[in-house]
């Protein structure tokens, strides 16, 4: 298989002197459920921190003052869904109508595995323009739809761990670690997106290129470090990394932040939500 393998960072997003907020990325996050708001947060947090103009999260209703609260620079839109797990006209309205706003999009983190989140991201996969990230229940939402991954109309960046991406190929866990790198890169070239199947060593593919992830440490092995990572992989394609580039970086910094936090805190202690408090530190050695 004639494969590059790259092992250079991409240069950070530039950030001239004489800019504002929208020079930086507009960013949606449609993440969030009953019982994971955190997800929702963290998401939004790993986008703060990767240096997004704008942050906005789409999430149900009912945890909006929640997840609002959590953190002041987040902007957030209501979905409102009934009890069989759709959402409105109104909501779908108002979203969908909104979408040409955003320079990146992101589904997944906590959605749930409810109707509404499938309808949305086979929707978000095949109409958006713009580079969508599938995370965690966007990918469980592709996998239980039972139909093949469809074409895209823009840049696709899918993150499973090790269990999202078994649903996905139906090979177990077993069958993805003996053969990480074949699997990864025949996946990206078939339906032509940019995978990162996580894990330690994180595999970064487009099918003609192939990065792994040398930062991080199992201090990560944590609930919601992944969330953080769709935030900040969100971030930079909003500031226009291209596809792999931007999963590229964004698992290079969240390795590192897991690093320096871990120095600090140690590995057992530490916790998704110190991440993004360590990525400041991360960026300065790039910078
Ligand atoms: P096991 O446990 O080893 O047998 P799921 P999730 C396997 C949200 N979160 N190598 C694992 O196997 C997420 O965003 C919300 C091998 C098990 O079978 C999602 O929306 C949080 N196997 C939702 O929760 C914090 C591996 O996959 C299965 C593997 C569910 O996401 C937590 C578990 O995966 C969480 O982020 C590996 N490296 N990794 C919040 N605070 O709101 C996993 N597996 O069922 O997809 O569950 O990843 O927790
Ligand atoms: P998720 O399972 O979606 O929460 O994602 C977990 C995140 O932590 C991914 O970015 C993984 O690459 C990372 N991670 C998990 N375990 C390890 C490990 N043992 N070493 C390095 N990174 C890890
Ligand atoms: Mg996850």
């Amino acid at each position: 298989m004639n494969i590059q393998r790259v092992s250079d960072l991409p240069s950070p997003p530039v950030r001239p002197e004489n800019s504002h907020k929208g020079t930086f990325g507009k960013v949606l996050i449609i993440a969030g459920s009953s019982g994971m708001s955190g997800a929702a947060c963290l998401s939004g947090m790993g986008a703060l921190r990767g240096g997004s103009g704008l942050v906005f999260l789409a999430i149900p209703e009912s945890i909006q003052s929640i997840v609002a609260t959590v953190n002041a620079c987040y902007l957030t839109i209501p979905l409102q869904n009934d009890q069989q797990g759709n959402l409105s006209e109104s909501s779908k309205t108002h979203l969908f109508n909104q979408l040409h706003d955003f320079d990146a999009v992101a589904i997944g983190p906590g959605c749930g595995q409810h109707t509404w989140v499938q309808e949305v991201t086979l929707k978000l996969y095949t109409e958006l323009k713009q580079t969508l990230i599938v995370d965690a229940d966007g990918l469980n939402a592709i996998a239980t739809s039972g139909r093949p991954l469809p074409k895209a109309t823009g840049p696709r960046i899918l993150t499973p761990h090790p269990g999202e991406f078994s649903r996905l190929i139906n090979l177990s866990t077993t069958e993805i670690a003996q053969q990480r790198e074949e699997l990864s890169i025949a996946f990206a070239k078939q339906h032509q997106v940019v995978l990162l199947l996580k894990g330690s060593h994180s595999l970064i593919t487009d099918g003609t290129r192939i990065a792994v992830n040398t930062t991080g440490n199992s201090g990560l092995a944590t609930g919601g470090s992944g969330d953080v990572l769709t935030g900040l992989i969100t971030s930079l394609a909003g500031q226009g990394l291209e596809a792999f580039e931007a999963a590229q970086l964004a698992a290079h910094l969240h390795g590192r932040a897991g690093d320096l936090a871990a120095q600090q805190l140690s590995q057992p202690a530490l916790i998704a939500s110190d991440l993004p408090d360590y990525l400041p530190e991360a960026w300065l050695e790039l910078l």
